[in-house]
Parts: structure tokens; sequence; C-alpha cells
């Protein structure tokens, strides 16, 4: 390959093993990780069980962000084990109250060029300063801490090409709203995004990774842009001149696919009920009563974005039936907001200040009431997320999150006259105290407490894998129907006994009790199956009630490695319209599984019910199919020491 896309530059400069070729197993070495504590107790533990005494990358953070509730000892009990483990094991842990990981790194760690693997599934908002940021489930962040290779399969590469420049009122939320309105959520699977064109001189990076942030609901595998003048300003603002490097796509390079997006031609959008592709303009959704209005998430709470916001509310009042909720994405960005006033405008105005963490986004507080409309700042807005699930959500800028909150219905910013302007600061005010260093010997004590929970761990594949069909499900089913986290769950993130109780119960209450009844059985689903979230307990907890393989019409990416790190068999339907003709409670059965996944590509599942044989694919490589057979990612690397 003689001339290279900016993606294909970065995977190639850390490239360990196989060929750029889409679709084929590369493995890439990570320079970075990060991990929060929804998935960093799984992760540590993964970590802990692996027996590697100090991490092996340039840098690994441990940010606590999303578990910020405290009603009982839980959450307390696992920032205490997370701070301990990483510092044993050489993790920088940015404390609670620093921010959220995404709007954290990008600020003070992110470096243009680098590859960084975060147990989450926004870490491609490192793409908004150059990184290559993958999200990923906690095992495999856990073996690239430990220096080993994480292994995907090559993406395309898909160029978006941006031209003109954005009108008043319009912001990078509606770029994005309108690459998933013409992609739809699974229209990434498989791809990187590459951001390119003229338009991108008028975006700064904290714009851009508003952009890469919310690529993750195209089901892409990350989303990138290049290093220019931009990200040289922001990395000079934070100090950080000395991690500037340019970088852009080669002169004439190939992408495997193009579309180009006049952002001139944008207006106001918003993603309606209960998906993010689900998008239109304001104006055609119309002014619908509003009753709660939410800003913040590792999508929008840059110092940008929180300025407009402050700029809109400063002098005016919250409408009496509208709850406003703000949470500044960082302490830098919160501290920016205290020293210039901003901070009391929003307060001011009435909006209800929450502490800089995930808070609503993850259901963390601030469930909306029965049948209310929120209108948030958010990237998801999938059934129940909010924690209400009567309420609808829809997902707009923070401009229109303003303007909403101040009328009282869903307005178009563009109705409030002069849009305000904000000026990227030429310095940000520095203070890490917020991160501590890990010790420098891995002889500290990690503190453990009584929630902390052993994880399931699957055994050798048995030459018959099945049973019941416990569930049938539709098309893109996500990771908050398979292990819902709300306020209630989230504390339980490493007790996977507990969170079995749960497990799918936005799509059937009884699934639960069944599968344990059962003693285990199978799943079938249809498209984008597990789309979402990177927590594997997505595959933790249906393992730990017995699940042994998953049939779908096509799966999500994080969500696929997952199942296979679980030791679960994926497995695609060959012709979709056999999907037709399961019916739950039917019986399935895989005869002789170790033959048929040792040999791979088809596999023959019978329907002992209904008499018939099913062609399924198997979608893994070579090494694959050995971890599955080994029963797991961790007794796979076990049995290779
Ligand atoms: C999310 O936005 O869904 C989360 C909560 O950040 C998850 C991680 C988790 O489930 O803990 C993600 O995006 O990966
Ligand atoms: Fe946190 Fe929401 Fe971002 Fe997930 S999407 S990391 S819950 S702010």
């Amino acid at each position: 390959m003689s001339k290279m896309n900016l993606a294909q530059k970065i995977i190639s400069s850390h490239l360990l093993s196989g060929e750029m070729t889409p679709g084929s197993e590369i493995s890439i070495r990570i320079d970075q990780t990060l991990t929060q504590d929804s998935t960093g107790t799984m992760a540590y533990l993964q970590f802990e069980a692996m027996g590697v005494p100090r991490v092996k990358t340039q840098k690994s953070l441990a940010y606590i962000d999303h578990n910020m509730l405290q009603e009982g000892f839980e959450n307390a009990d696992d920032h205490r084990y997370i701070q301990s483990v990483a510092s044993k094991h050489g993790v920088y842990f940015s404390r609670p109250g620093n921010g959220i990981c995404h709007q954290v790194n990008l600020e003070r760690f992110g470096k243009p060029g680098t590859t960084l693997l975060g147990s989450d599934s926004h870490t491609p908002t490192g793409g908004g300063i150059g990184q290559l940021a993958i999200g990923a489930g906690g095992l495999d962040v856990a073996v690239a801490m430990g220096g080993g290779p994480y292994y995907l399969n090559m993406p395309k590469v898909m160029n978006v090409v941006l031209t003109g420049a954005l009108k008043p009122f319009v912001s990078a939320k509606d770029i994005i709203l309108e690459v998933l309105r013409r992609l739809s959520v699974k229209g990434g699977v498989g791809k990187i995004i590459e951001y390119t064109g003229p338009a991108l001189a008028t975006l700064t990076v904290p714009e851009r990774a508003t952009i890469t942030n919310m690529g993750a609901e195209l089901g892409a595998t990350t989303s990138i842009f290049p290093s220019d003048e931009m990200t040289h300003a922001f990395l000079k603002a934070q100090g950080r001149e000395g991690d500037f490097v340019a970088l852009a796509p080669d002169e004439g390079c190939e992408y495997d696919e193009t579309i180009t997006i006049d952002i001139g031609q944008l207006e106001p959008m918003a993603a309606c009920p209960h998906m993010p592709d689900n998008v239109k303009t304001i104006q055609e959704i119309g002014p619908i009563k509003v009753d709660q209005v939410a800003i913040g998430s590792c999508t929008n709470s840059s110092y940008l974005d929180m300025m407009k916001v402050a700029a809109i509310l400063k002098g005016k009042t919250v409408h009496p039936s509208v709850s406003l909720v703000i949470a500044p994405g960082s302490k830098q960005v919160l501290t920016m907001l205290a020293q210039n006033g901003a901070l009391a405008d929003m307060i001011a105005a009435g909006a209800r200040i929450l502490e800089s963490a995930c808070g609503p986004c993850i259901g963390m507080g601030q469930a909306p009431c029965t049948d209310a409309v929120s209108v948030r700042t958010f990237n998801r807005n999938f059934f129940g997320r909010s924690g209400t699930s009567s309420a609808k959500v829809y997902l707009a800028s923070p401009e229109v999150a303003a303007a909403t909150a101040l009328t009282g219905v869903l307005t178009d910013p563009r109705t409030l006259g002069n849009a305000p302007q904000i000026e990227m600061p030429k310095a940000f005010p520095i203070n890490d105290t917020g991160v501590l260093a890990p010790a420098a010997t891995d002889e500290g004590e990690v503190l453990r407490g009584p929630n902390i929970q052993p994880f399931p761990v699957n055994h050798a594949m048995e030459d018959t894998v099945g049973g019941e069909v416990l569930l049938k499900m539709e098309d893109n089913i996500t990771t908050d129907h398979i292990m819902p986290s709300n306020a209630k769950l989230l504390p339980f993130r490493s007790n996977i006994p507990y969170l079995s109780d749960y497990c799918l119960s936005p799509v059937d209450a009884t699934f639960p009790s069944r599968a344990k009844a059962a003693g285990g059985g199978v799943l079938v689903a249809g498209q984008n199956y597990g789309q979402g979230s990177s927590r594997e307990h997505a595959a933790l907890v249906p393992l730990y009630l017995g699940i042994r393989f998953v049939l779908v019409k096509s799966f999500a990416r994080i969500h696929m490695a997952n199942l296979i790190n679980s030791g679960i068999i994926p497995l695609v339907f060959e012709n979709p319209a056999d999907y037709d003709a399961i019916d739950q409670g039917d019986s399935l059965y895989i005869e002789d599984a170790r033959g048929q996944v040792e040999k791979g590509g088809t596999i023959l599942v019978q329907n002992r019910t209904k008499g018939t044989t099913i062609a399924a694919t198997l979608p893994v490589s070579g090494r694959l199919q050995q971890v599955l057979l080994a029963g797991g990612m961790l007794a796979y690397t076990k049995a290779e020491k």
C-alpha cells in the first residue's frame, strides 16, 4: 500500500500480525488504555487473574465516573478496590469528581497517532484528537494492559467528506446526527469512519470529539479526524504542545466508501425515541411539551458546549414545567465555568448542577417522571435507559437543549435571536491533582469489599451444545436490554450472581427465572444484536445463566467479542428466513460441536422440535475457534502459557 489513509497509517505503524485487508484478522499494539468504574471492576479482576504484576502500556488510566451515587457501600467499595488495584499494578487513577473518562482523556492524555483501547464503547472520542481509539470488553483491555496485542478484523475505511460551514445555532451534534440518519445504527459495523474535507478547518477538537464519540452509535470500530492546526491549538492550550504530531491521509489515498456532507445545509435535529438513528429536524418534530432537559455526557460536556448553554440561559429563567440538569464534563470545565461566572448564570436561570460524571446518561439519578419527554445532549436514547421505562428521550445539541429548557417545548434555537460566539481558550487551567500516580512497586494491598464476587468462568466446549430457545428477540437488541444498568443495578457490576436476576428483563421479565429453571439454553435474535455498551456483563451474565450459543441475523462488534471471550458461541443465520421458522421454546442443538467449531465456516444447528436443520455461520477465525473450544479467553490464555 503506497498511499494510505490515516486509519491505515496508524494501524500499519502498530501492526503486530495480519494483513490490512478488510475483514481479515489483524492484531495491533496498544499504547494507552482506559477503564471506567462500571466496567473496570471486572477488567481488573480479570487482569489480576492473568497474574501480570505491572501494566506494560505507555499509560493506563482508571477513571471513576459512572457509579457515582453512593446509596450504599457498594459503589464506594468498588472505587476503593479500583484505586488500590490500579496503584499496585501501575495504573493512573482519576478520582471521582475529576470528570468523565472520555472528556478527561481528551483534555489531558490522548495523543495523536497513538492507539487507545478503552473498556467503554465511547472510547472513540479520542479520534477527535487524531488518536486511533477503540472500545472493547474489559478482558480485552486487561490483555492490552498486560502488553498483549489487541485482535480485530481489519475494518473498511469510510471517508466522510465535510464541506461548507455550520450555520448559527447548528452544531457538531447535528453533523453526527446527520451521519446517523444516513447510515443507521448498523451502518458503521466493520468500518472506521475517517473525516476529511474543507469544513475541518472550522471544527475545533471538542467539536470533532462530539462526532467521533457518537460514531459509536453507528456501530463503527472507531472514527478519526486528522491531527492539524486545530489539534495543535488544543494541545498547546492544554499545555501539551509536546504531544502534537501532524497527521493526515496521503494525498490521493483510497477509501472503501465515501460520502459527502455539506454541513452548511444542516438544521438543528434530534434523534427521536428509542434509537439514535431515528433522526428528524426540530421543525419536523414540532413543539412537543418537554418535562426534563439534561445537558452533559461524554458527547456534549466540553467547555465550548457549556459556555454556549450558559450564554443562552444568561438572564433568563428555566420554564416552570422543565427540570434542567447540567453536568459539566470535567473538573477543568467546571473550574472554568466557576471562574468566569458562567456557572452562576446557569444557577441563576434555575439549572440543577450535577457533579462531573455520567449521571443521568446511564440512569444514575434524574430518572424523569412517568411518560416524560426528556431532551438530552447525550448519545443514547435506548428504551428504559433513563431509568423511567415510559419516558421518551430525544437526543439533541446543547443549543437545542438550552432553548428548550427556556420555553418548555422542543425549540429550534434559531428562533432565539443571535447565536452566542464562544472562543476556544488560548490556555486551559491545568490542575492534574485529580489523577493519582500509581505506587512505584506492586507491593500495595488490594482492598476488596463484600460486593466483589468472583466472575463466572466457562469450561471447555462439550460435544453437544444447545438447549431450549429461552427467548426469541427482534432486531437492534441493545446491551441495555441484555444487562440493564440503572441506579439500582449499576452498583452490582462486580456481582454477576446479583445481576443475573435482571438479565434481558426489559424484553421479558420472566427470562431470568425461566433460564434458571431450565438450567440454561440458547438465544435467538434479529439484526445488530448487542449494539451499544461494551459491558461484558451482557455476556458474563448470560454465561452465568447457562446460555450456550446465540443465533442471530447479525452482531454488534464489541458484544460479539465479549461472547467469544466468555466461550458463548456466536452464530449468524446463513438464510435470514430461517429466523422465522424458529419459535421460542424450540430445542436447538449443535451435534459434534467441537468438530464443527474446529472446522469453522458453516455450523449445522438441529431444531429437534421441528425436525429441521439450520445452516449458521461461525463468524470467527482460527485463533477464536480455539478460544471457543477452550471455553473462553481466560481458559485459552492459561492453556497457551
Ligand atoms: C454506556 O454509555 O452505555 C456505558 C455505560 O458507558 C457503557 C459502559 C458500561 O456499560 O459500563 C459503554 O458505553 O460501553
Ligand atoms: Fe458515561 Fe454516558 Fe458517556 Fe457512557 S455514554 S461514558 S454513560 S457519559
